[in-house]
């Protein structure tokens, strides 16, 4: 068609800002809180539209991440549909013990699941105007130790660009190209793989309780989440290579009834299976999370096992450090002021890592491990009564599943 750019036609250059590299929660979070401080951004997306849009993923939302997304402006249906959580179950020996979050720290945890916010938060950066550019390949980073960085990326059409900016976010996830541009002497890799993954299911029946529950079972690890009164989210504790063609939804349900079963017993209704996938579990931390112009942000810098329901959270309170540094260095008009993007990484670090250290003992807390002996199963036993029967130990759980102050 004519006027329409190829592959073969010369790069376009565009011009921004903040180039980025990412539409996942933490790239169209940074954009808009951005756009609100008058920061222009560009946002390049690998997938499609329809493809972020319908990745089930995350599905707890800490009482700070509401109030970042409600400040961005991105709320209204959060809070009609959200649903607010007091509290969580903790089941073990078949008795099922209530932790009340609220009630110890005077905050609750909103149920909305990331499917849900990357909608809210595509059709905010859409109404904007500004480039939200979906589908686009080879993204490369170019000059992030200068001060006039850029990126290069092919159009879903073939079109060779050119993105000049100031910065470049590296919200790109796990996967992305954003953390290995940044020289392997530079950063330093923090790693735990664990011996167990997640099977999820996302089923259309009603869930079988009013609040999360996660359960310690002779056969493993499950946990009973929702994500609407008619949508259910549940896991159980699978192998890492788990062969998802010896789950039939029968086998599944069945499973998931035999852990969740009480003394009083308690039931789980089924339903038709909407998705099912295995999740790998690990703990992740790449440091430094800044090089030069480019500044790594949620899963493109650290993992956390899903457990804890973090994963997003940290991914929110990245992106709320990194839009006020932006905001504080050109606030400085012609002096700009780096003070706070110097300290970007450390400040998230310092959080991440208690993040990480309570994502860890929940997980090592709730699962069976096959390198477990029985001293280490009574001990596993030991710490949850305790967690269960001493005032302290649940504040502890509490402010940490709730979400930890900010920096
Ligand atoms: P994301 O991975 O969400 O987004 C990165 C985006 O960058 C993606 O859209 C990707 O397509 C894009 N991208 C990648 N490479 C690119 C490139 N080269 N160019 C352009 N774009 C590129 N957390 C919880 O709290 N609870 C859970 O139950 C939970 N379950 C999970 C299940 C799975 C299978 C996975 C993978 C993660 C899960 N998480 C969970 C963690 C998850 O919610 C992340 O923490 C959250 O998505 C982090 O958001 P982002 O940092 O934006 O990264
Ligand atoms: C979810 O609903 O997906 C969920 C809930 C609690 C968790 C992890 C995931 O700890």
């Amino acid at each position: 068609m004519a006027g329409r750019r190829g592959a073969g036609d010369p790069p376009r250059t565009m011009r921004t800002q903040v180039a980025i590299i990412g539409a996942g929660p933490a790239g169209l979070l940074l954009a808009q809180l951005l756009h609100l401080r008058g920061i222009d951004s560009v946002v390049l997306e690998a997938k499609s539209r329809h493809y972020i849009e319908n990745r089930v993923r995350a599905g707890v939302l800490e009482y700070q991440t509401v109030d970042t997304l409600r400040a961005a402006g991105v709320a209204d249906r959060l809070m009609r549909e959200g649903l607010e959580h007091a509290g969580v179950e903790i089941l073990f020996n078949r008795r099922r013990h209530r932790i009340d979050l609220k009630g110890l720290t005077g905050h609750a945890v909103t149920v909305y699941g990331q499917q849900e916010v990357v909608k809210d938060l595509v059709e905010a950066r859409l109404a904007t105007a500004r480039p939200l550019c979906f589908e686009v390949e080879d993204v490369t980073l170019h000059d992030l130790e200068s001060d006039a960085p850029s990126v290069r990326f092919r159009t879903a059409g073939g079109a060779g660009q050119v993105l000049e900016c100031d910065f470049v976010a590296g919200c790109d996830g796990f996967h992305g190209v954003c953390r290995p541009s940044i020289p392997s002497s530079v950063l330093r890799i923090f790693e735990r793989v664990y011996p167990f993954a997640w099977l999820g299911i996302l089923a259309e029946v009603k869930p079988a309780s009013d609040e999360i529950i996660y359960a310690n079972h002779d056969n493993g690890f499950a946990l009973l989440s929702m994500r609407s009164p008619t949508i259910s989210r549940l896991y159980l504790q699978c192998e890492p290579d788990e062969d998802l063609s010896q789950w039939p939804d029968e086998r599944v349900w069945r499973e998931l009834q035999a852990r969740l079963s009480t003394e009083d017993g308690f039931t789980l209704e089924t339903g038709p299976v909407l998705q099912k996938g295995v999740t790998p579990m690990r703990s992740f931390v790449a440091e430094p999370m800044r090089h030069g112009r480019l500044f790594l942000t949620g899963d493109a810098a650290h993992i956390v096992p899903p457990t804890g329901a973090k994963g997003m959270n940290l991914a929110v309170a990245d992106v709320r450090v990194l839009s006020e540094a932006l905001a504080h260095f050109y606030s400085g008009g012609g002096a700009r002021r780096s003070d706070k993007i110097d300290a970007y990484s450390a400040t998230c670090l310092r959080r991440i890592w208690k993040v990480q250290r309570f994502s860890w003992w929940v997980t090592s807390m709730l699962h069976r491990s096959r390198d477990d002996n029985d001293f280490d199963r009574r001990r596993q036993l030991a710490e949850l009564d305790y967690l269960t029967t001493s005032p302290a130990s649940a504040l502890t759980f509490a402010e940490n599943y709730v979400g930890l102050p900010l920096a």
